[in-house]
């Protein structure tokens, strides 16, 4: 169906598109005037004839009131609902006349003007915009959504994991194809987005089922946005697209590796599922939709409607029927700025259906949140008790580029992570949800993975250490030793299960305190049994998103005591994770550490 492309726009729209309406005209003041029914059915005439003729450029009322243009693009007019929707919703019924609207991206492009024949007070359609909020598209900074934790050092706090929601105590392990899908054209990788397949996913995670991987609790393998195109079933439920994967299949072969499959989904509906009448029940689901198209060809809920649980309920079951065990909701708000789509101001409550569902189809699924979600006090519970992960950052993907990341947006990962643990460890509770730092890129050579291997340690060294999923984006048939041994050697293992139950937090040299540094110490633990993690690093300068803000050019000696740890008393011994040396510390430490180079050190007292 028509609807795949705008879920691929959105894909890329993530880096650099902000489709959007524009206002224009004469202004009036929302809610002093009304508009009439003549002028809103020419609208909706108008829109049926643009749908049904992408050919169409002009259209307009008899009354010479309502004018209409559209200007598709390769013979496409695909966004022309959610275009005039906006044009109605934003401009028109919201102060403005006129109204243009276009992606960016596409080429297409489409125009509203309404006349003051369409204005009066015995117009029966309200002029107060939408009956919903609507997330500002290039929004980088929701409103409250991302404050900064309260600085301080003091005595340690340590930090503990619970069981999350949906019964799980570690952070999700395996692949998944975004990375690959987001390299601009990666010819000696799968090719790029449209090499997403059966095939492709399965010579990837084929790799999943090498004893050592397996051993280290790799086993989801992914699929990332693309694999459902826009299609559903007789019920309105997402169906994978049949041209390039059957799940059913898939499904069957993972968990016969002993592997498990993971999906990807957004809040909302196919639009195209309007008419079609939920499982279970007699309720068609567009009877239950709030009126906005988010652009990505997915319509909101209404969540106080009768129905919604049961779609959610009805669309776990086929999910789990082909072998689904975990999901990704993606375009989850308040969060997913930067976004490229019309997303409702708070659809936490994707997070609640979609738990809830899960819980009453009785299997084991993990739910993955994404993107930057809010996370200030109002937010934080929220994932917290429906979900297994949700994404502190944006996405980490070099784009445009045929490597997978920067450096400077893992400097910016990591300070993310920071500023998250910190407001995690002000709530003073058990934490239930785990983060997810977004794809680890560390098992390919530095060509591929595009930073270098002293980076790549580091990127694991704080991906263990966050404790947060484990969840690679690389390519899995050109895994090197030094990515081998980062990601399955048994220290590997030993930490990821110490971090899954302690995550780690920081620690200044010098002072204890948590303020972000350019030379920074983290530590998780001490456990019960005087265990601890330590994580010395040296980021190099601040290449923009650090948070440190400094410039220490070449190797930093990095020092730290004991008491700025907190875990003064006794003597520990310190041995290096990757190295293996280890030295008895009843005082202080300090690591020689060349730019973005880290030390691992496993504590026991
Ligand atoms: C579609 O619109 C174009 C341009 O107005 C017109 O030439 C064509 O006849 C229309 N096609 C149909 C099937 O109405
Ligand atoms: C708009 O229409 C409603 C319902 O007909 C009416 O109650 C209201 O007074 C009108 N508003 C204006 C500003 O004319
Ligand atoms: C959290 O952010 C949301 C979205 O901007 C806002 O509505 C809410 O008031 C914020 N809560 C707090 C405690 O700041
Ligand atoms: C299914 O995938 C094929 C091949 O990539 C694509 O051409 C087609 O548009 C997709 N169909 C849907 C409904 O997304
Ligand atoms: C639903 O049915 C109505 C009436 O037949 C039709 O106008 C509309 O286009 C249909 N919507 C979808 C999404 O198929
Ligand atoms: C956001 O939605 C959730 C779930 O519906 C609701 O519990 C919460 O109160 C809403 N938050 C705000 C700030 O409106
Ligand atoms: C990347 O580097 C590896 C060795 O580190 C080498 O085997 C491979 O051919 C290189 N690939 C490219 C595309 O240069
Ligand atoms: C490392 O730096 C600290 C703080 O500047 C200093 O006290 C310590 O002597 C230095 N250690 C070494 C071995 O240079
Ligand atoms: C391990 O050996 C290196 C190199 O000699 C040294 O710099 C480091 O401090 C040692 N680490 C531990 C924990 O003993
Ligand atoms: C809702 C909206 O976009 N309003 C716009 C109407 O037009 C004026 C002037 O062009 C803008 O300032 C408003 O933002």
């Amino acid at each position: 169906m028509a609807v795949t492309i705008p879920i691929i726009l959105a894909a890329f729209a993530v880096s650099r598109v902000a489709g959007q309406w524009q206002c224009g005209g004469t202004t009036y003041t929302p809610g002093s005037t009304n508009f009439t029914t003549e002028c809103y059915q020419a609208a909706q005439n108008c829109i049926s004839q643009f749908g049904a003729n992408a050919s169409q450029v002009y259209c307009q009322d008899a009354a010479g009131n309502l004018y209409m243009q559209q200007q598709a693009s390769g013979g496409s007019n695909s966004d022309y609902l959610a275009a005039f929707q906006d044009i109605l919703d934003f401009c028109l019924l919201d102060g403005n006349t006129t109204g243009t609207w276009s992606d960016g991206y596409d080429g297409e492009w489409f125009w509203m003007a309404a006349e003051p024949g369409c204005y009066s007070s015995t117009g029966t359609i309200g002029t107060t915009g939408p009956g919903f909020c609507v997330q500002d598209r290039t929004d980088t900074v929701i409103k409250g959504c991302y404050p900064q934790p309260i600085a301080g050092s003091g005595p340690l706090q340590v930090l503990k994991t619970a069981k999350t929601a949906n019964g799980f105590t570690s952070s999700g392990r395996g692949w998944n194809s975004w990375g690959i899908e987001a390299l601009s054209s990666a010819t000696t990788v799968i090719p790029s987005w449209t090499g997403m397949n059966q095939q492709s996913i399965i010579a990837q995670c084929t790799v999943l089922s090498q004893q050592e991987f397996k051993n280290a609790g790799y086993d989801v393998c992914s699929l990332d946005a693309g694999w459902a195109g826009g299609d559903v079933d007789e019920y309105g439920r997402i169906i994978y697209n049949s041209t390039t994967f059957d799940l059913t299949q898939l499904g069957q072969y993972l968990h016969g590796l002993g592997l498990k499959m993971g999906v990807y989904v957004i809040p909302g509906v196919p639009c195209s599922a309007a008419n079609l009448t939920i499982k279970g029940t007699n309720i068609l689901i567009g009877d239950i939709l709030n009126g906005n198209n988010n652009g990505l060809g997915y319509c909101d809920w209404d969540w106080s409607k009768d129905g919604v649980q049961q779609w959610h309920n009805s669309l776990i079951e086929l999910w789990t029927s082909w072998g689904v065990d975990m999901i990704k909701l993606d375009f989850v708000t308040p969060g997913s700025p930067w976004n490229g789509a019309n997303l409702v101001c708070n659809n936490s409550a994707a997070a609640e259906f979609f738990h809830k569902a899960i819980e009453n189809s009785g299997h084991q699924v993990r739910l993955d949140l994404s993107w930057k979600l809010c996370r200030n006090e109002t937010y934080l519970p929220i994932w917290s008790s429906f979900a297994e992960s949700m994404r502190t950052d944006q996405d980490i993907d070099n784009y445009g580029t045929n490597t997978f990341v920067a450096w400077q947006v893992v400097q910016r990962a990591i300070e993310n992570y920071r500023q998250y643990i910190l407001l995690q460890k002000q709530r003073n509770v058990p934490i239930t949800i785990y983060p997810d730092m977004d794809n680890l890129f560390v098992a390919n050579p530095e060509n591929l993975t595009g930073v270098s291997d002293t980076q790549r340690t580091t990127i694991m060294n704080h991906w263990l250490g966050a404790g947060a999923n484990l969840v690679l984006g690389s390519d899995l048939r050109n895994i090197d030793a030094l990515g081998t041994k980062l990601l399955t050697s048994s220290q590997t293992i030993q930490a990821a299960n110490f971090f899954a139950q302690y995550p780690m937090q920081p620690r200044n040299p010098g002072s204890g305190n948590n303020l972000p540094k350019q030379l920074q110490a983290w530590i998780a633990g001490p456990s019960d049994e005087n265990e601890a993690y330590v994580l010395l690093v040296n980021y190099g300068p601040d290449q923009g998103n650090g948070g440190f803000g400094t410039s220490l050019n070449g190797i930093q000696n990095v020092s730290i005591s004991l008491n700025d740890l907190g875990i003064t008393g006794k003597s520990w011994k310190f041995s290096d994770v990757w190295r293996g040396n280890t030295t008895k510390v009843s005082s202080s430490y300090t690591a020689y550490l060349a730019e973005s180079e880290s030390q691992l050190l496993h504590l026991q007292g």
